[in-house]
């Protein structure tokens, strides 16, 4: 048959289209499957894998690496305690040595420390882009345009369960930052779910959306105590040396109003300092930048993403300076 040329329509379908031989590989595999995720797994790698080891039936178990994150572990509390359905993946591989593996939700070997006996992987289904620190599949789908690795997961699913419908959209919502980080397919893919699922919208963004604990909130408002800020020009700029919860304090400095704001701690281990910044600036800012730059007057590394970034560096006497070159910098930028 001959190929027709013509151009590229933009998307096709408001949903992922998994790779046919995906498909049929998943269909053709036989006895038990191991399905398994990322160090710490998040609430897409924990929803991802029950969703789909519902979908495969019985003989799929899900197994983690280390343990799970706090927000994965309230919304899967009921699943994560029944342990003929979720085992560490050692005690999974002692068990079916032979069982093909599934990976969900990363591929860098940094962060799968299950896989240092280089282990098989049958399959890979993520939204990483692959680098030269990939564990690589026999099978792979990875799409790095995707918010999450659930949008994939629920397009391997037709029908799902109104329990595993809802699961998947935790995972879409947790990773796109409620939706903000997502194009239209994610939207097209979590409508469908919310046509499945038994909790509505509403529902699924407050079950997200849980506080955490007192000594957490405690933390944050005793940070948000030692704040100094600065208008520069038209933006508000916010910096605080903190004795904890420096990725929170930044949080919320920004939620209180700052367009950028740096919230640093040090220790006896060194300095930490957390970068956030007001998302319509990030294109003005470059913050990974300013935090590598910092990283390194701290006697070690920085860089991250365009709103979220950070450094850190053995040195603890250095708090004060650090934090005063990523404000300068930050206004440099700004001022472009
Ligand atoms: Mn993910």
């Amino acid at each position: 048959m001959r190929a027709q040329k013509r151009p590229k329509k933009r998307s096709q379908s408001l949903v992922y289209q998994p790779p046919r031989q995906l498909v049929s590989a998943m269909k053709s595999l036989k006895g038990p499957i191991i399905i398994t995720f990322h160090s710490l797994g998040d609430t897409d790698a924990v929803a991802g894998a029950f969703a789909l080891a519902e979908h495969l039936g019985p003989r799929a178990i899900v197994a983690w690496p280390d343990r799970t994150n706090s927000e994965s572990r309230r919304l899967f509390r009921d699943e994560i305690e029944r342990p003929e359905k979720f085992m560490s993946f050692e005690a999974a591989r002692q068990k079916w040595p032979d069982a093909p593996i599934v990976l969900l939700d990363a591929n860098d070997r940094s962060i799968l420390p299950q896989f240092e006996k280089r282990e098989k992987v049958f399959m890979l289904i993520d939204h990483h882009a692959l680098s030269s620190n990939s564990i690589r599949a026999k099978i792979e789908w990875v799409e790095p345009q995707a918010a999450s690795a659930c949008e994939l997961i629920a397009a391997l699913i037709p029908s799902p369960s109104p329990q595993a419908a809802g699961w998947l959209a935790l995972g879409i919502l947790s990773d796109s930052a409620r939706l903000l980080r997502a194009d239209a397919r994610t939207f097209g893919t979590l409508a469908g779910l919310l046509e499945r699922a038994d909790s509505d919208y509403e529902q699924l963004v407050n079950s997200l959306s849980q506080p955490q604990n007192a000594q957490s909130r405690a933390a944050v408002l005793e940070g948000l105590r030692q704040a100094v800020w600065k208008l520069d020009g038209e933006w508000l700029l916010a910096s605080a040396a903190v004795s904890s919860h420096e990725s929170h304090v930044a949080d919320a400095l920004i939620s209180a109003g700052a367009d950028v704001a740096f919230a640093g701690t040090a220790d006896k281990k060194g300095t930490r300092i957390s970068a956030r910044i007001r998302p319509s600036l990030a294109d003005k800012v470059d913050l990974p930048a300013i935090m590598e730059n910092v990283g390194r007057r701290l006697g070690g590394m920085g860089g991250g993403h365009p709103a979220a970034a950070g450094a850190s560096g053995p040195d603890g006497a250095k708090l004060d300076e650090a934090i005063s070159l990523a404000l300068r910098l930050a206004s440099e930028n700004l001022r472009r």
